[in-house]
């Protein structure tokens, strides 16, 4: 293979590879590639442009699962915190169970040594990111649909 068919061989590197790769592809060329890949534009469905920035001091730093008028969402979905601050996981882990990673079958992908650990009993998960990185997660009952999200740790 060649990889002349292709104009960006870094979006050829197999699945899991590529999810890791995906973050710093995404932060580093946002050159005008004219066809995007077949998977999410970032890491479970976050770009840039969708993180909410919840470093400051007073900020609420809880993100919230299994309610309101989107139960299989996580809200909100992608989140910016500090190196040092600690992320609240609220609702049922009996009916989400939290993960981490995009899926069952990629549980390491994002930034190695994500802190949030399988969780599948309680109604709250702390976790406290003590590096910068890019760590996402998923619900591992409903990640098919979308139930997934990243926090990103600066
Ligand atoms: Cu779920």
């Amino acid at each position: 293979m060649t990889g002349m068919m292709r104009h960006n061989p870094l979006r050829y590197v197999p699945d899991l590879p590529s999810m890791l790769v995906a973050g710093l592809v995404a932060s580093i060329s946002a050159c005008g590639d004219d066809t995007p890949p077949a998977s999410a534009p970032g890491l479970n469905g976050c770009s840039d442009a969708d993180f909410i920035d919840r470093t400051a001091a007073g900020a609420e730093r809880t993100v919230a699962f299994g309610t309101g008028a989107s139960p299989f969402t996580y809200a909100p979905k992608c989140i910016t915190v500090a190196a040092g601050q600690t992320v609240t996981f609220m609702g049922d882990l009996s009916v989400h169970p939290l993960a981490p990673g995009t899926s069952p079958a990629a549980m390491s992908a994002g930034t190695a040594g994500n802190p949030i650990a399988r969780t599948g009993a309680g109604t709250m998960a702390r976790v406290t990111f003590a590096g910068a990185g890019t760590y996402p997660y998923f619900c591992e009952l409903h990640y098919a649909g979308g139930m997934v999200g990243v926090v990103r740790v600066r």
